[in-house]
């Protein structure tokens, strides 16, 4: 009888399988290509630059977290000297690092003095990114009538944040079309799809550019024309 039971509950299930099958979340996680390079900003709250810098062509992936401080292993709720940052994964030859600084500057203030977690900085990953956030730094200086607080800090090391902080808008305010993709929440720091798709439907880009995003070919007409729906609706990322 129990045999009997579990026979028939495989054969509903594949059934099942066969008239639903799942996406395969596979093709929607990717592993680094060579020669991309990672930047490192804390610009306020992280959930903003993560849908920000996700969908800008020549962003590979990102992943919101804590660096900065000393304190090992540090979480939302017990920080210590740490600051939320944004690490961007990024193809140069598409997009670069000082294009990534001008999105830095231009989408937070500067020149106000927050709390250590919120902090403004650049965590420069080698001699090369130091002297373009040095020399992006003293354009804007002369060009504020604010002193700017931004701090220019080597990188250490970079502690992810906890799941549920990974593509918060896509994850928390777009459940049906997170859904939809099959990740589970672990896979979301190494989603291309999931970053671009944070930062289009909180309007973080424009229709163009999601339209001729080569890496959203493979969406379903229901879910491009859901993001349609939400890049017209404009800016909408809240922290
Ligand atoms: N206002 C938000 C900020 C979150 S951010 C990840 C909250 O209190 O949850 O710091």
């Amino acid at each position: 009888m129990h045999a009997l039971r579990n026979g028939i509950t495989s054969s509903v299930r594949s059934l099942f399988t066969i008239v639903y099958p799942p996406l395969k979340a596979a093709a929607f996680v990717s592993t680094l290509p060579p020669n991309m390079k990672t930047a490192t900003f804390a610009m306020g709250c992280f959930w903003h630059p993560d849908a920000l810098f996700g969908c800008q062509k020549g962003v590979h992936r990102t992943r919101v977290g804590y660096t900065g401080g000393s304190l090992h292993n540090p979480t939302y709720r017990n920080l210590g000297d740490h600051t939320e940052a944004i690490d961007i994964d990024f193809d140069p030859e598409v997009i670069s690092y000082e294009k990534l600084l001008k999105l830095f500057w231009k989408n937070h203030d500067s020149t106000e003095t927050h709390k250590r977690q919120y902090r403004s900085v650049i965590f420069y990953r080698d001699d090369e990114q130091k002297s373009s956030a040095q020399e992006s730094k003293k354009e804007m200086e002369n060009n504020s009538s604010r002193p700017i607080v931004t701090t220019i800090e080597p990188f250490n090391k970079f502690y992810n944040a906890e799941d549920y902080h990974q593509k918060y808008y896509l994850q928390t305010h777009h459940v049906k079309l997170f859904i939809s993709l099959g990740l589970k929440p672990n896979e979301l720091v190494d989603s291309t799809i999931a970053a671009k798709l944070n930062g289009y439907v909180v309007g973080e880009n424009t229709l163009d550019a999601f339209n001729s995003d080569a890496e959203l070919r493979s969406l379903s007409p229901e879910n491009r024309s859901y993001v349609e729906k939400m890049i017209a609706r404009g800016k909408q990322a809240h922290c």
